[in-house]
């Protein structure tokens, strides 16, 4: 167990908790290179096929960089604490296994941008989201200039950046910045049966369509089609492909790797 995240495993679900209450969850350098190694470790365990990233306490998921740590940073230490953000997001968005956001409370600045390099956010009904950049003088830089208008659309985007205010669950289910908002006291178990659900499929097919869901919308429509029929053929030398058509055909519940 390292110092900030903790992480326990059930069956083949992995809960990955960030635990550092007293900053509300603040993601400062140490924070984030345990992150990174607790993702990077878990994407090397075959058995785990969802993670679900939360926030330990009753207030936040995380409520930002830290913000103590950026204050007399130089524009050379902002590009360092940059890279080690973005490499950290870059490992949660780029895991094999399906990964849930359980968004707990506060998820602002990059308590947000984390939430959005996930690839399913549910949202307690006490969750608060926003990029508050623009009152700290600077501007998203895990990601959130990137992630936010693909997800919500520039309009919603440029209005979160613009007034940085905090929205509430619902308004953010609204624009589609989290698939479900649900009871704060269902939360964790809430994403722990959507997790289950996933672990009944194919990893190897959930894997597939993943990649060529998450490469597909940066190309053209007619190249992303093409990449679609190639990953398609190529399921049919996975043994999951047999054994989910065979399992169908033989009434009976399929058994993947
Ligand atoms: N960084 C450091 N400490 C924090 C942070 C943070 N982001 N958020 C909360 N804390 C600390 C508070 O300082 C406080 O500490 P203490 O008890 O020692 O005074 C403790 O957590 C509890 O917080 P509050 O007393 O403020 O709790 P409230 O319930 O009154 O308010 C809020 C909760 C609304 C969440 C409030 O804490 C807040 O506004 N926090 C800051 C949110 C924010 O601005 N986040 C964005 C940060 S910038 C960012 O994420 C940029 C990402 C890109 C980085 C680029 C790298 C170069």
């Amino acid at each position: 167990m390292g110092q900030y995240i903790q992480w326990e495993e059930k069956g083949g679900v992995a809960v990955v908790t960030i635990n550092r209450p007293a900053a509300l969850n603040a993601l400062d350098p140490s924070v984030l290179e345990e992150r990174y190694e607790v993702m990077d470790r878990l994407d090397g365990l075959r058995h785990i096929k969802a993670v679900i990233l939360t926030g330990a306490g009753d207030k936040a998921f995380v409520a930002g960089a830290d913000i103590a740590s950026m204050r007399e940073m130089t524009p050379g230490e902002a590009m360092a604490f940059s890279r080690i953000g973005h490499r950290t997001m870059d490992r949660v968005a780029s895991m094999r296994a399906v990964t849930i956001a359980a968004i707990n409370g506060y998820a602002l600045g990059g308590g947000c941008e984390l939430a959005m390099a996930c690839d399913i956010r549910i949202a307690s009904s006490k969750a608060k989201m926003g990029i508050p950049e623009a009152t700290l003088g600077v501007i998203p830089d895990f990601g959130g200039t990137q992630r936010l208008p693909r997800l919500v659309g520039l309009g919603h985007a440029i209005e979160l950046l613009a007034t940085g205010r905090a929205c509430k669950a619902e308004e953010c289910l609204a624009m589609g910045l989290v698939n479900r908002v649900v009871e704060p006291d269902g939360l964790l178990d809430h994403c722990m049966e959507l997790a289950e659900t996933i672990c009944k499929n194919s990893a190897q097919a959930i894997g597939c369509g993943k990649q060529c869901m998450c490469a597909g919308v940066e190309m053209d429509l007619s190249k992303a089609l093409e990449l679609e029929q190639r990953v398609f053929a190529l399921t049919f030398a996975n043994a999951d492909q047999k054994e989910g058509m065979s399992a169908f055909l033989e009434k009976r519940q399929a058994k993947f790797a």
